[in-house]
């Protein structure tokens, strides 16, 4: 199936006719193997798209060639370019020239990163089919750090992931065949992602040892591999490392031997790969080891690992998703939403400057519908990054299809008033509205090794925008939506039309038949699929809906609540705050209410509860209904994929509508205004 290559399909290009001046030749200045990455991506584009044979050689100034090189190594004067064009690009950005006579196509990178970059956006030109003439295009990407995070152990399974096993381990060791490894490569490079961490954040057992000399020439394969695509390889620590490897009696970052025992290890790691990212850490959260264990906190928790990486380079991703899993807030008086700001805020301008603290982009934990993590722009002195989590862990696993990009693009685009008005999460994130060193966007991959990936062929869109986002976080939806579906499915209208309205409406349309009005959660406990109302309710997560037979909702607000809402900067905190200001989607996140208590749109909560739960059954049916039209309209096995995960999701729609609108009918005793049937 092609759904294999995903959006880099390079599908014949029937209008043939307007690049049949493309010279077939590509001139390469400079031999990196990222450079070699782009002429190969390059040559077997061209081929599989316009059926030329190109051929590669070394770069000379007059001949009609893809020019493909960096700024040092192609001689602009040639071209009429100024070198200055060049000096306000960052490492990673690019010209992209066709000159006047179309005999040349310039792909000229500021780094041999941004050349292959270069090269992927001429091809993504070329895949719509647009005209080549007289294009003058400089970009750059706009965040410094655009990283995926495997949660893959190295048993083959991988946590919360919905598309087969790893594809990087299997059986406590690297796969042996990396052919997969490269095509995730060439995927992640083409929409830009330019570092990966390989391993799960839990690091529970044989994963320790990815630091020892037993693993680490294999991590240096990888990162061989990853490195030709502009990809930087980064590993999931153990803080317990220095006593499960290192034989030493403790993990005390203070601890004069512990520090020792982190600075020789990254020397070793380094020694076998040079420009190795560094770690990411989850400690203190969810039973992970961590300073805390010897009286020590965050701060000192990083910095010993900073201090160790710093010689190199390397950086310190530190998770903020800490929170105690053990403590009930049911007395309401403390709230796990608070967790992340509380822990970390007060340690600003104290972490080294090679840490990067990585913050979940909601204070709970990738619901449907949360507000934005006020931790972000809270800390004007410590990098930072947002993560997202393109895996579909609480929005229907990759059985049901949920588009993110519209959330993702909610989030970056949320004004935090941290710095006045404006200060939106993108500003902060690309790191120029508090200079910080080190920033970006970082996700929770999802894939595995699913012939498609991603296990329904439809989220392998939410892998594409997570990319293109992070490279320019102002595209808008229907351009990157449009764009892949394009290179997915071709430019049949029909088939276009049906996807692109399935795509933007599957967020609302998953948000309707689950958890109401940002509340959250009501999920199966541990798999997280499928409803279950009181599945958290009663256990100790800090994950509660506080429904009873008067009202729902959790308040969260500075008087009567859990003091939340006053984590947020000015007028934030008195818009969520207040009970009339809230928006009606976030409205029992931040308010306890009877079921009587009228929204904004007019209705009750109660009466929106069986509306959207109604509804959201039947946006899956429309759903349906539309790609059943597409038969014979697009590759068979996708059809069918599609076709019967729309099944499972049906379903699983059902089911929540029939479990919520019943749970809530009886706890109320309030009848549905419209008399449908519930069950
Ligand atoms: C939660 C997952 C859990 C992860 C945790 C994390 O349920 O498997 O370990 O996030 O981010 O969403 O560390």
């Amino acid at each position: 199936t092609n759904s294999y290559h995903c959006w880099l399909q390079y599908r014949k290009i029937e209008n043939a006719n307007q690049y049949s001046d493309i010279p077939s030749s590509i001139g390469v200045a400079g031999n990196t193997a990222i450079i070699d990455s782009a002429a190969r991506e390059l040559q077997y584009a061209l081929k599989s798209m316009l059926d030329v044979d190109s051929t590669v050689q070394p770069y000379t100034s007059n001949e009609s060639s893809i020019v493909l090189g960096t700024y040092e190594s192609v001689n602009l004067n040639n071209y009429g370019i100024s070198p200055k064009l060049f000096d306000d690009l960052n490492e990673e950005g690019y010209l992209l020239k066709t000159t006047e006579d179309n005999r040349q196509v310039l792909l000229i990178g500021k780094t041999d990163r941004g050349a292959l970059y270069a090269a992927f956006h001429f091809l993504r030109i070329l895949q719509q089919e647009e005209s080549l003439l007289g294009l003058e295009i400089v970009e750059a990407p706009k965040n410094q750090l655009r990283m995926m995070n495997q949660w893959d152990n190295m048993n083959g399974s991988i946590e919360r992931g919905y598309s087969g096993k790893s594809i990087f381990f299997n059986g406590n060791d690297f796969s042996k065949d990396v052919t997969r490894i490269k095509d995730y490569a060439r995927l992640l490079s083409s929409v830009g992602v330019n570092a990966i961490s390989i391993n799960n954040v839990n690091v529970w057992d044989v994963e320790t040892k990815l630091l020892t000399e037993e693993f680490l020439p294999k991590v240096k394969e990888v990162a061989n591999i990853l490195r030709s695509y502009g990809i930087t390889t980064y590993l999931s620590i153990n803080y317990a490392s220095p006593i499960e490897l290192g034989n030493l009696p403790t993990a005390d970052p203070l601890d004069k031997e512990v520090g020792k025992w982190w600075a020789r290890k990254a020397e070793e790691i380094y020694s076998y790969i040079p420009d190795f990212g560094g770690f990411v850490v989850k400690a203190d959260s969810e039973g992970r080891p961590g300073p805390f264990t010897y009286g020590r906190g965050h701060v000192e928790g990083a910095n010993v690992l900073a201090r160790a990486l710093q010689p190199f380079n390397g950086k310190v991703v530190w998770r903020c998703f800490v929170y105690n899993c053990l403590q009930d807030w049911r007395d309401r008086k403390t709230d796990r939403a608070r967790a992340a700001y509380d822990n970390f805020k007060p340690l600003d301008g104290r972490f080294l400057d090679n840490v990067i603290l990585q913050i979940k982009n909601g204070p709970m934990d990738f619901q449907v519908r949360e507000p934005i993590s006020p931790l972000v722009g809270a800390m004007k002195e410590t990098n930072q990054v947002v993560e997202f989590q393109i895996a579909q862990e609480y929005t229907g696993q990759q059985k049901d299809v949920c588009y993110l990009v519209p959330q993702w693009k909610e989030v970056l685009d949320f004004d935090t008033y941290s710095d006045g008005e404006g200060s939106t999460v993108k500003s902060i994130v690309d790191g120029s509205r508090y200079n910080y060193s080190h920033s970006g966007i970082a996700a929770v991959s999802n894939i595995g090794n699913d012939i498609n990936w991603t296990g329904n062929t439809l989220a392998q869109a939410n892998l594409y925008g997570f990319g293109r986002l992070t490279w320019n976080p102002d595209l808008s939806t229907e351009t990157i939506t449009n764009e892949w579906i394009q290179f997915t499915f071709g430019s049949d209208p029909t088939v276009a039309g049906a996807v692109e309205d399935i795509l933007l409406q599957s967020w609302r349309t998953y948000e309707n038949y689950t958890a109401p009005l940002g509340v959250g959660w009501m999920v199966n406990p541990d798999h997280h699929y499928g409803p279950n109302v009181e599945g958290y309710e009663y256990s100790k997560w800090g994950t509660y809906h506080f429904a009873d037979r008067d009202g729902i909702g959790v308040d969260r607000t500075i008087e009567t609540g859990t003091g939340y809402a006053g984590q947020y900067f000015g007028s934030n905190a008195e818009r969520y705050n207040s009970l009339e200001d809230c928006p009606d989607e976030l409205l029992l996140f931040f308010h306890h209410v009877p079921y009587s208590h009228k929204l904004h749109s007019g209705v009750t909560v109660i009466q929106h509860i069986y509306n959207t739960h109604f509804q959201g059954v039947e946006e899956v049916e429309t759903f349906i209904k539309s790609w059943n039209e597409l038969e014979g309209k697009v590759e068979n096995w996708v059809f069918e994929n599609v076709k019967e995960r729309l099944q499972l999701q049906l379903e699983n729609a059902k089911e929540w509508r029939d479990r919520i609108n019943t749970y809530f009918y009886r706890k109320s005793g309030i009848a549905d205004e419209k008399n449908r049937t519930i069950y």
